[in-house]
């Protein structure tokens, strides 16, 4: 999956891609390409991290069934019709309690903030609920053309789905409302349709087939992560953190890769480790196939759970998850 055409790239080129700011040659100077960043900005678990997946093509984004799955900014890169399409992933919008809640809060908003469009997700399962009020009602102040993207449409009927488009409507001016379903990718094709005639003409930032700018430990760490989101239960998930500690491509081709997981407290390590290892032997085989199948190459996965107590409150770890450390 590492490259958009399907074909075996060794992970040398694909590092190589990663964090790219090279300009591709055909897009260098080109007068009728398009190319525009869409951030993708709602509440939490409605979809952002499944439709941008969707839309690239390929998986770049963790998801979970639980709320406040992604933390960081994360791009994906889809270019179609001769057009550039940067999604930008977002944190959920919610109401912020701890530091890092804060942080990724305002993460979401920055994101909105520099891009061209904004892409607001509304669950419709959920319909214009608390959370969606209060993110149209800043989305007011936000002058960036907006789209209304009213997702999960699977699970309603469309007299729903009218409604919450009238609704949504009449609060903001939408560019457009799109009715779709992240999940079976019912309305995604027409999305990025749109999307392609209506971003700004200009080069290309990316090589036609990179399809994100995170670098490949990022993604090892973020899947991880969603393996831990996937296994374990209530809070605890919130107060792990994962990071990759070292890549090493091995001369057989395997890469090496070490992972710590960060929790806060010991009853937490003993937690993530389980039973006789049990449950971060399972976090550590789902992860290490996934990981496998994104660099197409062996892998040798470990992983290694610490204490950090209050990792919440250590600039270090918010560094390495590329967010802002706020000051209280
Ligand atoms: N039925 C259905 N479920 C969906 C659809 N899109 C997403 N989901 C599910 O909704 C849950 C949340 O999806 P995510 O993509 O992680 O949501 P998110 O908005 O990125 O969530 P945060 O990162 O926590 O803000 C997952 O269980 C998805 O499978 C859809 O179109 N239909
Ligand atoms: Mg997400």
């Amino acid at each position: 999956m590492v490259d958009r055409r399907g074909s075996r790239s060794p992970h040398a080129s694909s590092w190589g891609r990663a964090g790219g700011d090279v300009l591709p040659a055909q897009g260098r100077g080109a007068a009728r390409t398009r190319c525009g960043f869409i951030a993708l900005i709602g509440a939490p678990n409605v979809g952002k991290s499944t439709l941008i997946n969707a839309l690239v093509g390929t998986k770049v984004a963790i998801v979970s069934h639980k709320v406040q799955t992604t933390r960081a900014l994360l791009r994906g890169i889809a270019t179609v019709d001769g057009a550039q399409l940067v999604f930008i992933d977002t944190p959920g919008i919610f109401a912020p309690k701890r530091r890092l809640d804060r942080a990724m809060v305002t993460n979401a908003w920055a994101g909105v903030h520099d891009a061209d469009i904004a892409g607001v997700l509304v669950d419709a399962k959920r319909g214009l609920d608390e959370e969606a009020d209060a993110i149209l009602r800043r989305l007011a102040e936000v002058g960036q053309p907006k789209i209304l993207l009213i997702n999960k449409v699977d699970l309603v009927e469309k007299s729903t789905l009218l409604a919450i488009a009238k609704a949504a409507n009449a609060r903001l001016a939408f560019a457009a409302t799109f009715m779709i379903s992240a999940l079976t990718g019912d309305g995604v094709g027409d999305v990025k349709s749109w999307l392609a005639a209506h971003v700004p003409q200009g080069p290309w930032h990316y090589p036609e087939d990179q399809f994100t700018d995170a670098p490949l430990r990022q993604l090892a760490a973020e899947i991880t992560r969603e393996k831990l989101y996937l296994r374990l239960h209530q809070e605890l998930p919130y107060q792990s953190t994962v990071e990759t500690e070292l890549w090493k491509e091995l001369e057989d081709g395997s890469t090496r890769i070490e992972q710590t997981i960060y929790v806060e407290r010991e009853s937490q390590r003993k937690i993530v480790l389980g039973k006789g290892g049990q449950t971060i032997k399972a976090i550590g085989a789902d992860a290490r196939r996934e990981i496998a199948d994104m660099i197409e190459a062996p892998v040798h996965l470990f992983l290694f759970v610490k204490v950090r107590d209050r990792w919440g409150d250590d600039p270090d770890r918010y560094r390495s998850m590329g967010l802002e450390f706020p000051d209280e």
